[in-house]
């Protein structure tokens, strides 16, 4: 199969055709990373690419991000399926006032398929939000996921809370297109990942793990 079709169905929003696609080159040994990488996320950066260009309207981006989510659906069993212990709990979310959601997604099941406990708090999380959830379940990581330059002042407002009123020594994780090293180093934050693998080996750094 031509994983051009599948990315090229993540461009078109046609979340049927994604669904099958997926599944058939899974028939055909492509292995779900490559799928996720060389396809989905591909092909939402196509989509992005549109947009910015004008060409697609906020509608169309949505029909993109349902297609990558219901193909998503079939790859994470076969992502989340490692068979390590589990390394700890991890509170993954959005920051407030962001509705991207994919991209935090990835990291969740990345972070799942390490052996890693994951409390995900999905998308626009206040900082006071945070700081509870740190709290009640007991977790050692925060992660936090920002996709808009406007909202990389609450990822700081979140550090800055759980650093005030969370438990001592809870360590902050962020990432997010807009987030660079320099400024996750700027606001306080413990690491900064790129990607989703890489939020993995920097949660069992942290962890010392
Ligand atoms: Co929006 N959007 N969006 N959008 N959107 C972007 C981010 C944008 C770059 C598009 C563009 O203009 N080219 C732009 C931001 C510009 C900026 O601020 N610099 C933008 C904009 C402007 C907006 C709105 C303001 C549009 C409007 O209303 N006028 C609006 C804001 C809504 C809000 O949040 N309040 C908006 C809305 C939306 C939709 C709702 C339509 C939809 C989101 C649907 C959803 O998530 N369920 C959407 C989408 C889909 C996108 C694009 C096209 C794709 C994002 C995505 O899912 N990428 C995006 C353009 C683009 O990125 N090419 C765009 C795939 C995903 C796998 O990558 O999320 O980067 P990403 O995650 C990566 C890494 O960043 C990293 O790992 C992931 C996997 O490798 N990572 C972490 C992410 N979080 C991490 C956390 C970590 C570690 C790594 O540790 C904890």
């Amino acid at each position: 199969m031509d994983l051009a079709a599948l990315k090229q169905a993540v461009v078109a929003g046609d979340d049927q055709q994604a669904s099958h696609l997926v599944r058939l080159a899974l028939d055909e040994g492509f292995s779900a990373q490559s799928l996720l990488n060389d396809a989905l996320i591909a092909g939402m950066d196509d989509t992005g690419e549109l947009f910015e260009r004008g060409e697609y309207f906020i509608p169309e981006v949505l029909l993109s991000a349902r297609a990558m989510q219901t193909a998503m659906d079939v790859l994470r069993p076969l992502l989340a399926a490692g068979d390590y212990e589990p390394l700890g709990k991890v509170i993954v979310g959005t920051v407030q006032g962001d509705l991207h959601d994919i991209g935090k997604q990835l990291v969740a099941m990345m972070l799942e398929g390490a052996g890693f406990e994951v409390i995900d708090m999905g998308t626009d999380v206040s900082p006071a939000r945070f700081v509870v959830a740190i709290e009640e379940s007991g977790a050692r990581i925060v992660g936090l996921s920002a996709l808009l330059t406007t909202t990389l002042p609450a990822m700081e407002a979140t550090v800055s809370a759980l650093r005030e009123a969370g438990p001592a020594g809870v360590k902050v994780m962020v990432g997010g297109a807009p987030v660079t090293s320099a400024f996750a180093q700027s606001i306080g934050a413990d690491g900064y990942a790129p990607d989703a693998s890489s939020a993995v080996s920097l949660a069992r750094r942290l962890l010392g793990t």
